[in-house]
């Protein structure tokens, strides 16, 4: 007798233990829209954090992705997240320098040479900086996840040389860093956002576009070009970002649960898309493409001749930001 009551005092211990935890979860349907198909590695790591949401939530917790753009574009989605009617977006940081300035820096061509590069400003102090800067005007970055360096495709002709831009219609992204840049290099540029591409390339509306192999490839550009040339010209990430008046609203708990499961998603996002890169680019190939490389040489050409937009950008992106990135990098280069 005894001890079936001291059961059930420990049972009900462990029942006050344990209930106040799923008791700070609640049931949260999560939209999170995209402007790339679900067979980006985007799609692989919503899986994985929706598998960790749901184990850290009881199940109450879900994100339900939109792809292909159908929730709207990058930024009409980003402004949706800050005035609180949707929760989430996967957007390039590119077409959010309206909002904040600063995220140009990511825009600066051949700022950074390789992933571990930019996986190292993005993962430490310096993206931290920019999170902090992305929360006063009203988004939680859970993390920076991976577009990929990119590159360049056209139906006109192979480009080895900036000279080879003269006159190419190019889309940019509605960003006046990559506008500038290709103006600089020529090339009559358009912004656009990301959902129309597709067909002003197929019309001839545009000649060329630019992106990396994996999005050429998941968003069947490859079927509207000819060439392509491996510029590898700007790192620019991809945000996961949740709106703040919403985010605000959840528990501790909940809000924890975002970001470690957001943590872990970007590391399968990133595996994926480093596996996937040069499969991209073999079915690119297969699909008749002709592929170019720019050398070296003709790399170090183009960034010396876009020292004009880093001079025309930088006040504009603040001074601090774009001294601070290149400190950190100039230090990684010396070890
Ligand atoms: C997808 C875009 C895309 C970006 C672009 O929504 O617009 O070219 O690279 O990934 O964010």
């Amino acid at each position: 007798m005894k001890k079936l009551a001291l059961l059930a005092t420990s049972a009900l211990i462990s029942v006050a233990v344990t209930a106040p935890a799923l008791a700070d979860f609640q049931t949260r349907n999560i939209r999170v829209s995209n402007g790339i198909n679900e067979d980006h590695p985007v799609g692989n790591g919503i899986k994985v954090m929706n598998a960790c949401l749901d184990e850290k939530s009881g199940g109450k917790m879900k994100i339900t992705a939109f792809w292909g753009g159908a929730l709207g574009g990058d930024l009409q989605a980003t402004q949706a997240l800050r005035s609180g009617v949707q929760e989430g977006v996967v957007t390039s940081s590119s077409p959010l320098v309206g909002i904040l300035p600063a995220l140009g820096v990511f825009d600066l061509p051949f700022l950074f040479a390789n992933d571990k590069e930019a996986d190292t400003v993005m993962d430490g102090e310096f993206g931290d900086m920019i999170n902090e800067k992305l929360e006063a005007v009203g988004l939680v970055n859970l993390g920076y996840w991976e577009n990929g360096f990119r590159n360049l495709s056209n139906s006109k002709r192979p480009v080895t040389k900036w000279e080879d831009f003269e006159g190419m219609k190019i889309r940019v992204m509605q960003n006046n860093i990559f506008l500038d840049t290709f103006q600089n290099f020529g090339a009559n540029a358009t912004p656009m956002a990301f959902g129309e591409i597709f067909s002003a390339l197929e019309t001839k509306a545009i000649d060329a576009q630019e992106n990396p192999y994996v999005t050429i490839d998941t968003s069947k550009f490859y079927e509207v070009q000819k060439y392509i040339t491996e510029t590898n010209h700007a790192y620019t990430p991809f945000l996961f970002l949740f709106s703040k008046p919403i985010f605000d609203s959840y528990s501790t708990e909940e809000q924890a649960a975002l970001r470690e499961c957001a943590n872990l998603g970007r590391d399968e996002e990133r595996k994926v898309i480093r596996e996937l890169n040069l499969k991209s680019l073999e079915k690119i190939k297969e699909a008749g493409l002709e592929v170019n490389k720019l050398s070296p040489e003709e790399q170090a050409r183009m960034l010396e001749k876009s020292k004009v937009v880093y001079d025309k950008h930088k006040d504009e992106i603040g001074a601090d930001v774009v001294d601070r990135i290149q400190e950190i990098l100039a230090d990684l280069r010396k070890s």
